[in-house]
């Protein structure tokens, strides 16, 4: 896709790439300016910015489609239909598997994004029975994995809590066969505790409000969410969202995806089970040894638990209640002190839903995958968690913003080997630019030889007492002198006082910005410990689900091996992600958030401007215009300027006679390239000059005629 003199004629410039002056203020005004006009897309070349619109906006029906499908770029506005035809026609007509990255922060619209390049895909593709169903089955997998991946946060009322990857496969006339879906590191913490006036997972609501009187009853649930301990005293309604008519939708959903009728109550016996956990009270009991061990206060629901999964409730109390460690082939069973049963409680429930979320994703991937056989073409759609800055950043944060570091970096590096291989493809001689390359970064979070997540695994194996304070210690030691890292240490060393830093936290320089960590909980949340103990009793539940859960909780097959960490298991998955990305054709599309209040209408400068800047998009204006700002193929820019030629110009096409047309323009040699398709035009104040001529022009054939006309008369 490329930039066209029709943006010109929009609000502001539909391609930054023709911002003149370009500055971060030009920049920013211009998509303010256009924003306030509900022009919600710019380009930067082939990317796409999209600004949150907060409301309904009549450009997504079905003969907006039909235009983008069949219609010429050069004459439409920018549109987020524009990229997914880019996409998906290169895909089938050129080959060429691609990818459709989606960046942003939370709220920004990534999601909803998503959605619509899907929706556009499979508006615009057959429409076969048999395609219809892989279609449907496609599109269906959103409902569900947002009821149990999604919740309200303070940011966003629908905010992603997973990130997800969904490669889409196509034969090769183009039409879609299935898919197959990655998740990537569910913040399950929020199962046991979310801050308030946040909720927990939109499953949980959407099954209390939606259930009928007879399941509830069968799930041995309260209506009333107060009722339920991970649920909160708040009150949980949204506006906009219907809780009960979504789990209706969810439960269509499955149907159609292809979950039996069993499948989907274990599914909510499971889910059941989890909210119960958040209703079961440990309280201290005296015991001779003058401890208070841990002990269940209502065993009414201990009872309701084991009823629902099928196990001995005597199995379930003592695993909550007490440990029992293997010496010498001699068990000793200790019991626990009420916060550690707490603990262990909590940590199942997290466990449960987290292995069912993981579950969810291969069981609709068993439905949407396709066998193996001949190779087909693949698009990719990225959907993930945006860079996280907060006043408290902790393990998640550090997860989420390493992700988007390692995300920058692709898009640098493709965006750069995009313009490169297209001016070798057409033959133009590059010039290298010179931009950040946080790769300095990356390497200081993931690096094998001891960049921060490899210091942390160490301190999480490492026996004897390992602390917050440990693990900092070693940080410093390591990175006391790196310059984007920083704790008090560091700075001490540096003769910097900055009390702003607290000396329980480290700070990393991002390419987005500075984010101060809290140490405390790294090594809890990496490790991810769940008592054996735990792990073994669901082994043992009759629950055909909830026991495949957990085959790590087989006697046979425990081993004394700790299983791999949170932080290593993400880094491998995201370098295979990473992998997967390079070897595809990139599309971009940068959301922004245009206020804090969810707000239709209301452009906030400096949100905007922090996410213009982290988002790196003047660099990415810079890079793209580097060399030549602007470009087209031959036949459409010789037709749009052949009036401002003094000869007339033939109707023929042919490469060699281009440069010679185009030279009757009057434009300085340098401003213009001819590659081997495409002509080059090196500034915008070129473009610009050409689009003025042009417009006079116009004018005085309109006045021409006109006279002409009245002569008639
Ligand atoms: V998060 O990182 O998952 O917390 P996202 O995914 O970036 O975040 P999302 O797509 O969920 O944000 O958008 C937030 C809300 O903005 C949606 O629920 C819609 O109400 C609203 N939105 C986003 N894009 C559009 C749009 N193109 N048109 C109308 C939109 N409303
Ligand atoms: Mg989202």
């Amino acid at each position: 896709m490329e930039a066209n003199p029709s943006v010109l004629a929009t609000v502001g410039v539909g391609d930054l790439v023709l911002l003149d002056p370009l500055s971060e203020e030009s920049l920013l005004s211009n998509l303010r300016e256009r924003f306030l006009h509900k022009e919600i897309y710019t380009y930067i070349g082939n990317v796409v910015i999209s600004v949150n619109p907060y409301r309904q906006l009549p450009i997504y029906s079905a003969e907006m489609v039909e235009q983008y499908c069949n219609g010429n770029f050069y004459a439409m506005k920018p549109h987020i239909y524009a990229i997914a035809e880019d996409a998906y026609s290169s895909l089938r007509d050129r080959n060429r598997d691609q990818c459709i990255l989606i960046t942003g922060e939370s709220g920004a619209g990534k999601t909803e994004a998503s959605k619509l390049v899907m929706s556009y895909v499979a508006a615009v593709c057959s429409k076969g029975a048999d395609v219809t169903k892989v279609k449907e089955q496609l599109l269906q997998s959103n409902p569900v994995l947002e009821a149990f991946g999604n919740a309200k946060t303070i940011r966003n009322n629908n905010s992603s809590r997973f990130g997800k990857y969904m490669d889409v496969e196509f034969d090769f006339k183009g039409e879609p066969l299935g898919g197959l879906i990655s998740n990537y590191l569910l913040e399950k913490s929020r199962v046991v505790w979310h801050v308030k006036n946040e909720r927990n997972f939109h499953i949980f609501y959407q099954l209390l409000a939606g259930a009928s009187d007879p399941l509830l009853k069968r799930l041995k649930l309260q209506r009333d969410c107060r009722h339920h301990g991970y649920l909160g005293d708040e009150n949980p309604r949204l506006p906009g969202m219907d809780d009960a008519t979504n789990f209706q939708a969810v439960q269509d959903a499955m149907r159609i995806i292809g979950f039996s009728e069993a499948e989907v109550m274990q599914l909510l016996e499971v889910t059941a089970v989890v909210l119960k956990l958040g209703d079961l009270q440990l309280s201290g009991q005296f015991q001779a040894s003058g401890m208070d061990a841990c002990g269940i206060q209502n065993i009414q629901v201990l009872r309701d638990i084991c009823e629902l999964i099928g196990l001995q409730e005597s199995i379930l109390e003592q695993a909550l209640c007490s440990r029992t460690v293997e010496a010498k082939q001699e068990k000793v069973v200790t019991a626990l002190s009420v916060a550690q049963g707490y603990f262990g409680r909590d940590a199942l429930a997290k466990n449960i839903y987290s292995r069912l979320f993981d579950w969810l994703v291969t069981r609709i991937n068993e439905s949407i995958q396709v066998t193996a056989g001949e190779r087909r073409k693949v698009m990719g759609v990225l959907d993930i968690y945006g860079f996280e800055i907060f006043q408290d950043n902790s393990f998640e944060q550090f997860i989420i913003n390493y992700c988007n570091e390692k995300l920058q970096q692709i898009f640098i590096l493709m965006t750069l080997k995009e313009e490169q291989e297209e001016y070798f493809r057409e033959g133009i001689k590059w010039t290298p630019v010179t931009f950040f390359d946080n790769s300095i970064i990356c390497d200081l979070i993931e690096s094998g030889k001891g960049g921060i997540l490899v210091l942390l695994d160490e301190e999480c194996l490492r026996p004897g007492t390992v602390s917050a304070a440990t693990f900092l210690a070693k940080l410093d030691q390591a990175f006391g002198s790196h310059e984007h890292y920083e704790s008090r240490k560091s700075q001490s060393d540096r003769h910097i006082t900055d009390t702003s830093l607290p000396s329980t936290c480290f700070r990393v320089h991002h390419y987005a910005g500075k984010v101060t960590y809290n140490a405390t909980g790294f090594i809890e949340k990496n490790t991810d410990r769940l008592y054996r103990g735990l792990a073994q009793a669901m082994w043992q539940a009759k629950h055909t689900l909830l026991r495949s859960l957990f085959p790590d909780g087989d006697p046979k097959k425990a081993s004394l091996k700790m299983p791999p960490t949170a932080g290593f298991q993400f880094k491998a998955s995201i370098n295979t992600l990473m992998k997967n990305l390079y070897s595809k054709n990139p599309n971009y599309i940068r959301c922004i958030k245009p206020n804090e209040n969810q707000a239709p209408g209301q452009f906030t400068d400096e949100l905007v401007r922090s996410q213009v800047r982290y988002l790196g998009l003047l660099e990415n204006v810079r890079v793209r215009r580097a060399g030549y700002a602007y470009r087209q193929p031959y036949q459409p820019c010789l037709e749009r300027y052949r009036l401002l030629s003094t000869h007339t110009w033939p109707r023929w096409t042919g490469t060699a006679r281009y440069g010679a047309l185009l030279s009757d323009l009057d434009i300085p040699p340098e401003e213009l390239a001819y590659g081997h398709t495409k002509v080059f035009i090196r500034t915008p104040q070129t473009l610009f000059n050409l689009e003025e001529r042009r417009r006079r022009r116009v004018e005085e054939l309109a006045t021409v005629i006109q006279k002409t006309y009245r002569g008639w008369r």
